[in-house]
């Protein structure tokens, strides 16, 4: 079997750099160690990325929301022969497969399987306990359809489906092999017992984010390889050492970039492109309190292969390019307001308390005055169901830079944030991005 692929994902609710840092980065490992490395997002993407991957024409990355193993990553392509061949095509093609025949349909959909098993019952049925039938010559048989000794019974399975899930009532049935088919029922391989009971682990780095509470379910079912960060340490916790980078930058995109030049290389202008709108993104176009030196010099860097002639982004400076990024951002109009309070969101556990953080950009914070009674109840629904002390989402005006906070069952201890009560109950934290 090939070697598999490393999967780059970034967090759930996907921002920007975190889509950005797990295509850039998945380019560089392909690119500087010949390995097989792809993009993924534990996520559905945010309109600000969505607007970003089409301007620069890049493919969005695979989503991945759980990295328990699934049927794809054993799964035998074997080749195939139908009901009307002869049995001596499938007897030609088990002695290369190793005493399996799949048998399909026109429309690619599982016939049946001939194996040893079926094949001996077949033989038990034709002879029986009739002497002039154990005439029968071999090659008599052998010229039988092969409709007649295929296992019709063979369970079906989908590539995706978890091995996890199914693997009990796998191994409680009668043949050592099982059907894998697609999403439209056609086979895609068979896949035997025994493969399944150790099957091989995802292969995982972690770009923007180390806490497993934010990462893709099942992480540790996956082999995890390697994490690059910039958020603070949220007690990951591995069976093995593995890489870790954790710096003080405003973006993920930032380290990745300062990889690609130690490394030599100059990157694509696409790719360069996503990068710089992360960056640009996580430091609100260099002006958060996060951005460093090296954020300015790694957007200089990413502009640098980011606007080249040709390229979609040919005509732009950092400045024009980050604010189209920030615009591109949905307000809260077209959005439910269950989905606002969802979309960025972060749990943290601290001082004796379970709560949740959630941010949405706007380009002007009266949008928060119409919707305000909806956003408080979606707030407190998801405090409830989440199971949370308390709930707070951030509206923050991207282009002015400030925010204002809604809360949910807010403790006391919280009444002395500096931030200035407004009578609807909200709070203003100027500068607070
Ligand atoms: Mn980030």
């Amino acid at each position: 079997m090939a070697s598999s692929p490393v999967y780059v994902i970034g967090h759930v609710n996907p921002d920007t750099d975190s889509i950005a840092a797990a295509v850039g980065y998945a380019w560089l490992i392909r690119e500087k160690d010949g390995i097989e490395a792809i993009a993924g997002r534990a996520g559905a993407i945010n309109s600000q990325t969505a607007w970003v991957l089409k301007h620069l024409a890049l493919e969005t990355p695979v989503l991945i929301n759980d990295a328990s193993p699934r049927f794809s990553s054993v799964v035998r392509r074997l080749d195939s022969s139908t009901p009307d061949e002869p049995l001596r095509t499938a007897w030609a093609l088990a002695n290369r497969t190793g005493g399996v025949a799949p048998v399909l349909n026109d429309d690619g959909t599982p016939y049946g399987l001939i194996t040893g098993r079926s094949l001996f019952n077949y033989l038990g049925k034709l002879v029986g306990s009739s002497l002039k039938n154990q005439d029968i010559a071999i090659n008599k048989i052998l010229e039988l359809p092969c409709r007649e000794a295929a296992d019709t019974n063979v369970s079906k399975y989908a590539v995706n489906a978890k091995i996890r899930d199914v693997l009990n009532r796998i191994l409680r049935e009668e043949g050592d092999e099982v059907w894998v088919v697609d999403e439209n029922g056609r086979y895609v391989g068979i896949c035997r017992q025994k493969d399944l009971l150790n099957p091989p682990r995802l292969k995982i780095v972690l770009v923007d984010h180390n806490e497993p509470s934010q990462s893709v379910a099942s992480l540790e079912e996956a082999e995890l390889l390697e994490i690059l960060d910039h958020h603070r340490l949220g007690n990951p916790s591995t069976h093995y050492p593995i890489k870790m980078t954790v710096d003080i930058v405003g973006s993920t995109s930032t380290l990745i970039s300062e990889r690609i030049e130690e490394s030599g290389l100059s990157q694509l202008p696409a790719i360069a492109g996503i990068m710089l709108a992360g960056l640009l993104s996580d430091t609100l176009i260099l002006t958060s309190p996060t951005t460093t030196t090296r954020d300015h010099e790694a957007a200089q860097r990413l502009a640098r292969w980011a606007f080249t002639a040709g390229s979609p982004l040919e005509k732009e400076s950092i400045r024009s390019y980050g604010e189209k990024i920030l615009s591109s951002s949905a307000g809260l109009g077209n959005r439910s307001s269950e989905e606002i309070v969802s979309g960025d969101l972060k749990i943290y556990n601290a001082g004796n308390f379970d709560f949740a953080i959630a941010q949405v950009e706007v380009s002007d914070l009266n949008e928060v005055t119409k919707q305000l009674d909806p956003l408080n109840n979606a707030l407190d629904n998801l405090r409830k169901t989440k199971n949370l002390d308390f709930a707070m989402l951030m509206v923050t005006d991207v282009v002015r830079g400030s925010s204002r906070i809604l809360f949910a069952n807010v403790p006391a201890v919280l009444d002395d944030l500096p931030y200035l009560p407004l009578p609807d109950s909200t709070r203003l934290a100027e500068g607070v991005v």
